[in-house]
């Protein structure tokens, strides 16, 4: 390895399967930022004992004790929740692992080797310990995802990984990975995430790379592919990313680099034309294939505007231009950034441009932890920084769905989870939000924490629906005053699409002919905002609830965007009774909320053929066991993919879907509960299965406390319309 990397634990080869001693991590949460320590120590281990939480998310043995066997709807529930809320952090939220994707440890990994970092050896370990662990068992590839089939993203991404921090490359399991990266045509075959990654490293020549031109930050904005029109998470991670490409950056070759790349390219390196490569891409990879426009484009860009037009001057302009969004973006965040892909990106750029001893370069590596995860598998990357705000007003609801929100048992926890979600409200605008281009934000909660500090519609409206739903009782303190939930009601006034539907982060700002341009290969529907059924749901139902109580405020804006939305929830619904859902698998979870919203609206299984036909679409894929199952191809394809094992959370969104249309017959119901109840262990727990949330079609993502929230929720429900009866 580099010389300076000797330092830290880089190379941990030859100790081959190491683990750490579990017994010495710690998950600290400031405030919801999350960070995990190992301790070195006895006297630290002494001083910070390891919570039940700690030892439950590495898969330890919590000792929490078995529970008197559930029989009704209600002490499943109670059970369930007794198990659950001893998981609840110090500040009052939740959280969890939020993993799933597979190509998101290789970009920290690759920023931290090319900027010298020292890695503490209790990661290295325990990286290594989670890539093998998820390293398929057939065919020894990666693929994009958990669940996905082996792909040379996945395989070159995390084959590196594991080279770069000490893996043998005659490791049998190495050498396996390597046959299978072969076989898909090594890494030239790679996505163009792929080819920028391993172009910084090294390995292969910025010539592989499709062109991001900073320049496009130059366009005026009524241009129509003016990237201020992208969806947000185009936009960041391009900003940065046109930056490193501009100033073509790339590591020092070194004895590991040379090596790794006749393990990665099955061709002699000296004879590639690298050029030729710029579109070569895998199958397995090839979720959404470039358009012949956006290559026309491409060749246009490498072949006219880069050697001829392109002078001097308007790169620095460019490069100016574009490293002002990144530091803003690294304010606005306080270096948090949006996500896994541009926190690592945002770290290298501010390295090459301002060098390691800088400010903006050291905040961030102190930042990036917050991303990492130790399970029973190992370390992990999360798809966010977290899950804080969204499972901790989740469960609220959850909770508060079984009649238990004046429960002194209860009281306690829900009062803790009331004060988070309080301090996490985001409170005052970005700066410079106009040039950078930021939605309006005060008033808003994000998805993680408030620092993060990126306004989502969604979990605006749940935030603001958690904080009503205790507040509003006589038991619980005004924490959040009048004018701040108005605050929130503005952010998701903001929110709405021209269609009436709403998107996530911001309302849908360019063309869905942008999708043309969308050169990232392996996900779909990425370029600009799109209507989500789940999204608008939650903004209607945040309208719903907010007027109960604050009738005179925008009452006829409020009035117009609920009438719209619910209007697009109906267009939306597919001839055969579903919804296509855009974060969760699939269509189970895309119903779940478009029957809510038609239930605001008053429509119902009795006097609704909408709501008839969308229970019917249920039904018709109940299985023999009472429950529900789909598998993520649903997300792929589209069309509904049939799950060999009925999935525990999937069951609950369909009973919870059920409930809402007032289906009128409890007994598949009743059956599906039962198969929930069967599945709850004697602790309360309830085991993961599947995999449950979706971004972009084609990559899975965790959501490991859905098995509590949504059970709870549905057994609660389930109880208050049809008694609490035995089930069993
Ligand atoms: C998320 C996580 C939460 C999710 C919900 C709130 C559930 C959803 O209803 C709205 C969209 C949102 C906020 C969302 C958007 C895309 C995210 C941030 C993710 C799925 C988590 C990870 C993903 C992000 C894009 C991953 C990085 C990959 C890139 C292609 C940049």
């Amino acid at each position: 390895g580099g010389v300076k990397q000797e330092e830290g634990s880089w190379r941990t080869a030859g100790k081959k399967d190491q683990k750490t001693d579990y017994s010495r991590w710690r998950l600290k949460d400031e405030r919801g930022c999350h960070t995990w320590h190992y301790l070195e120590s006895d006297e630290e281990v002494e001083k910070w004992p390891q919570s039940v939480a700690d030892k439950y998310f590495m898969g330890m043995d919590t000792g929490l004790p078995d529970l008197p066997p559930a029989k009704r709807p209600l002490e499943a529930a109670h059970n369930g929740l007794e198990f659950y809320s001893k998981t609840q952090l110090p500040p009052g939220n939740w959280g969890c692992e939020y993993g799933g994707p597979m190509f998101l440890l290789p970009g920290l990994v690759i920023t931290w080797y090319v900027t010298n970092t020292p890695i503490p050896e209790s990661h290295s370990i325990e990286i290594k310990n989670y890539l093998f662990a998820r390293q398929h068992p057939d065919d020894g590839g990666w693929g994009l995802h958990i669940e996905g089939i082996s792909s040379v993203f996945g395989t070159a991404m995390n084959y590196t990984t594991l080279r770069l921090l000490g893996a043998d490359a005659e490791d049998p399991r190495m050498v396996k990975a390597r046959e299978t990266l072969w076989k898909l045509g090594g890494a030239l075959n790679g996505p163009h995430w792929a080819k920028f990654w391993l172009s910084v490293l090294g390995v292969l020549h910025w010539d592989c790379v499709n062109p991001v031109p900073p320049e496009l930050w130059l366009l005026p904005d009524w241009v129509p592919i003016a990237p201020w029109k992208w969806w947000i998470h185009m936009r960041q991670v391009m900003a940065p990313m046109s930056y490193v490409y501009s100033r073509r950056w790339s590591y020092p070759l070194n004895d590991l680099t040379r090596q790794l790349r006749s393990e990665l390219v099955p061709e002699p390196f000296e004879t590639i034309n690298f050029d030729s490569r710029r579109n070569t891409i895998s199958d397995a990879d090839n979720y959404h294939p470039k358009t012949w426009i956006l290559r026309v484009i491409f060749w246009l860009l490498i072949n006219i505007w880069f050697p001829f037009l392109r002078t001097a001057s308007l790169k620095k302009r460019a490069e100016d231009h574009v490293w002002w969004l990144i530091e803003a973006e690294d304010e606005n965040t306080s270096f948090s950034n949006l996500g896994p892909v541009n926190g690592p990106m945002n770290t290298l750029a501010s390295y090459i441009r301002s060098g390691p001893d800088s400010y903006p370069f050291r905040e961030h590596l102190k930042t990036l932890p917050e991303f990492l995860w130790v399970k029973n598998e190992g370390m992990l990357m999360n798809g966010t920084n977290g899950v804080q705000i969204w499972d901790t007003a989740y469960t609220i609801r959850a909770v508060a769905d079984c009649g238990w929100s004046e429960d002194p048992k209860w009281k306690p926890m829900l009062t803790k989870a009331l004060e988070f979600l309080e301090d996490q409200q985001i409170d005052a605008e970005c700066r410079d939000q106009h040039e950078c281009y930021r939605q309006q934000r005060k008033g808003a909660w994000g998805f993680s924490n408030r620092k993060q500090g990126y306004a989502v519609s969604d979990c605006t409206s749940e935030g603001l629906k958690a904080v009503l739903t205790l507040q509003t009782l006589p038991d619980y303190p005004t924490l959040v005053p009048e004018q701040r939930l108005k605050d929130a009601i503005d952010v998701v006034l903001t929110m709405q699409n021209a269609s009436g539907g709403c998107a996530s982060y911001e309302p849908q700002r360019g063309s869905e002919l942008l999708e043309w341009l969308n050169a990232a290969e392996v996900f779909g529907n990425i370029m600009v905002e799109y209507d989500y059924p789940e999204c608008t749901t939650a903004c209607i139902t945040a309208f719903h609830m907010f007027q109960k109580h604050y009738p005179e405020y925008r009452t006829e804006e409020i009035k117009a965007f609920k009438a719209r939305a619910i209007d697009y929830i109906r267009r939306a619904q597919r001839p055969d009774g579903s919804w296509y859902g855009s974060w969760g698998i699939c269509f189970t979870y895309a119903g779940f909320f478009a029957l809510e919203s038609l239930a605001c609206a008053g429509e119902t299984y009795e006097n609704s053929e909408r709501v008839r036909r969308a229970c019917h679409f249920f039904l018709s894929h109940q299985m023999e066991d009472g429950g529900w199952g789909e598998t993520y191809r649903s997300c792929e394809t589209g069309e509904w993919s049939q799950h060999p094992e009925s999935q525990v959370v999937q069951t609950a969104w369909v009973v919870v879907a059920m409930l809402q249309a007032q289906y009128p017959d409890q007994e598949p119901l009743r059956k599906a509960l039962r198969l929930i109840v069967k599945r709850q262990q004697r602790n309360g727990e309830w085991l993961q299965e599947a995999i449950e949330g979706v971004f972009n079609k084609s990559c899975m993502i965790s959501y490991p406390n859905y098995k509590f929230i949504f059970p709870i929720m549905a057994l609660g429900m389930y109880a208050k319309r049809f008694g609490n009866d035995p089930l069993l």
